[in-house]
């Protein structure tokens, strides 16, 4: 069972150290220029664009103050416990658009590039090295063949690790500071990703998930609505 509760953003303590100088306009390369691909088997990829998303750091303060983080809990082996990272969770189902541009540009580029419907956006706010996911699979492994999940990641740089379904090596990719990455193929379905906990100090990470739940190949509307 989940539970979701608000948090007051003044509870929320971050050693976030930004490089901003002066303001900067956050932008995407709608041409992917630069994007590799990754097999980790015949069925399964990873593409990796680094610093895809400029002036990331403008959009990590932007988000961190403009989006209300929940607490999550997780019950687990008949104990409540937080999950160890703050959520926020966009479908466009109230017609809000999207709490900044760039994200409806990244959510219609994705949608052209990948030629899905990039319909809902999860925000995942990792405080410390203390806060992490575990290993698993997402949801849309049950209603797709190939689930296109595409994640922009924003702060500290933390490592994203893959690893065949049941275990066996993983593979770890670096993410950070505007850094995307889209899990594809049969991605979902026989391989797994966690962000692991690390011991020693680093900054807050914010990913950006894009999804796309329906099967609806037509790129989203402009003007926010899913
Ligand atoms: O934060 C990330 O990069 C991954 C998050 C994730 O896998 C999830 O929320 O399902």
């Amino acid at each position: 069972m989940t539970t979701d509760v608000a948090i007051d953003k003044d509870d929320i303590s971050l050693m976030w150290q930004s490089s901003l100088f002066g303001a900067a306009e956050p932008v995407i390369d709608a041409s992917f220029a630069g994007l590799e691909r990754h097999w980790l088997d015949a069925t399964s990829w990873i593409d990796t664009l680094p610093n895809w998303l400029g002036a990331s750091d403008q959009v990590f303060a932007d988000l961190f103050t403009l989006l209300p983080w929940r607490q999550r809990t997780v019950t687990m082996w008949e104990r409540v416990l937080p999950e160890p990272r703050l959520t926020h969770w966009w479908d466009g189902s109230d017609s809000a658009a999207e709490a900044l541009p760039v994200l409806g540009d990244i959510r219609l580029a994705m949608s052209e590039h990948y030629a899905r419907r990039f319909d809902t956006i999860g925000f995942n706010l990792y405080r410390d090295g203390r806060d992490s996911v575990a290993w698993h699979g997402d949801r849309e492994r049950f209603t797709h063949e190939d689930p296109v999940v595409a994640i922009v990641s924003t702060g500290a740089a933390r490592n994203f690790m893959v690893r065949p379904r049941g275990g066996g090596h993983s593979r770890s990719f670096s993410v950070g500071q505007g850094d995307l990455l889209v899990m594809g193929g049969a991605c979902q379905h026989d391989w797994e990703h966690c962000v692991p906990k690390i011991a020693r100090s680093v900054g807050p990470r914010m990913s950006i998930m894009f999804r796309h739940n329906l099967n609806d190949p037509a790129p989203p509307p402009a003007g926010g609505s899913a």
